[in-house]
């Protein structure tokens, strides 16, 4: 039985014991309800609760894969306690966390809380695939150096991350003009969103752009504010479902990838189907990335 009738469980799927347990579950979701850092709409702190309760409502059978994904198993572990001194200590105990699952070679998916969060688990990652490049799905550069006195904020975190490994940007449409002169200082070649169709030709270049394991971080303003307005920072003129999906799964079939996180659900800002978007979007990304 995948569900326990009387008594379902509080945990990613609504899984029972069976396949939601820790030993046996390839996958492994790890919620961080932080968001210290934002500075417009904060409340990205529920967001991972948020998307564990909506995700007891998916269908468990993916029709475009023709398959139960949740068979791989999918353990929840309790959220993450965040470290009350700030956000660098915070990412620390993120790198810790991830690094100690991904030692037991456990598929992570980080639940977000804010996405200054990913840093850590990029450098856990980073450490374990050193061929490893980061495909970061945003509406926003976050290459920041510093923001409000801090260089640990959401708004730097790639910044952080380019320092020691490759990212491939796409759907940006909101960056400040620092971050645009570092970008072509780097050489970075951002898909954005503006005009950019996407076409067979983006989808390869998107690919071609990244190395041969790839971590995925999902800022979900990358989406369009008419599907997703439950977001810290929303953005007009984002992506809608089917693009970010057939970005995912022709990623997933060129390339391996190692793990991802949904970051930034600010679930008080809008109605309760961005939480269901969620965490569909959680396990539609699941299903692909460990599709035999
Ligand atoms: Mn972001």
């Amino acid at each position: 039985m995948n569900r326990e009738p009387f008594y379902p469980q509080r945990n990613f799927a609504a899984l029972s014991p069976e396949y939601s347990d820790l030993e046996t579950s390839k996958v492994v979701i790890l919620p961080i309800p932080y968001d210290s850092t934002t500075d417009w709409r904060s409340g990205s702190r529920d967001g991972p609760m948020a998307i564990i309760d909506a995700s007891q409502y998916l269908e468990l059978y993916d029709h475009e894969l023709d398959r139960e994904s949740y068979l791989v198993g999918i353990h929840t572990l309790p959220e993450l306690r965040p470290s009350m001194k700030g956000p660098e200590e915070t990412v620390e105990r993120v790198y810790e966390a991830a690094s100690e699952l991904v030692r037991k070679n456990k598929f992570v998916v980080m639940l977000g809380g804010e996405h200054s969060l990913t840093l850590g688990m990029v450098r856990a990652f980073r450490e374990a695939f050193p061929r490893l490049s980061v495909l970061q799905l945003d509406a926003h550069a976050d290459l920041r150096d510093e923001y409000e006195d801090s260089r640990f904020s959401h708004a730097c975190v790639m910044r952080r991350v380019v320092e020691f490994c490759s990212i491939v940007q796409v759907g940006i449409r909101s960056l400040s003009q620092e971050e645009h002169i570092f970008m072509e200082k780097r050489r970075m070649r951002p898909f954005f969103a503006q005009g950019h169709s996407l076409s067979q030709a983006s989808l390869d270049d998107i690919v071609s752009a990244l190395s041969s394991e790839v971590y995925i971080t999902i800022d979900l303003d990358v989406l369009d504010p008419s599907i997703m307005s439950a977001v810290g920072t929303p953005e007009p003129g984002g992506m809608g479902w089917y693009e970010v999906l057939r970005i995912l799964q022709h990623v997933a079939q060129k390339r391996r990838i190692v793990g991802f996180d949904v970051v930034e659900l600010c679930p008080r800002e809008g109605p309760s189907s961005c939480a269901f978007l969620a965490a569909k979007l959680v396990y539609k990304l699941i299903g692909y990335s460990l599709s035999p």
